[in-house]
């Protein structure tokens, strides 16, 4: 009897121990990720996009009007965008990153970088 509840307690004590890895796993730090914005009708979208350290963002121009993507402190600058083309840029370091079109200066976005 005694020896039944020693097992009892010791598969138990272990699914305990499962439990715990499985919540230090969720709680580890986010990932670098890839993300997307959209020109659309001359608006960046998202017109502010949060992402993590080290991810890479992808500006695509949707519009029938070519447009850039220039970060107003110059720390990326793409060339003219034609319909369907892409822009990418790797965003190493936090801080926030405002950007315009070249074209259109009224066009904004910004990018947080956490
Ligand atoms: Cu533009």
């Amino acid at each position: 009897m005694s020896i039944a509840v020693l097992l009892v307690g010791l598969v138990l004590g272990i699914a305990g121990l499962d439990a715990g890895a499985g919540n230090l796993t969720a709680s580890a730090q986010q990932k670098p990720e890839t993300a997307e914005v959209k020109i659309d009708n001359f608006i960046f979208g998202p017109a502010t996009l949060t992402v993590p350290v080290g991810s890479t963002v992808t500006w695509t121009n949707h519009d029938d009007i070519p447009h850039t993507v220039v970060s107003t402190e110059g720390v990326f600058k793409s060339k003219v965008l034609d319909t369907d083309e892409k822009f990418s840029f790797a965003f190493s370091k936090a801080g926030s990153y405002p950007y315009f079109c070249s074209i259109h200066p009224k066009m904004t976005g910004k990018v947080v970088v956490q």
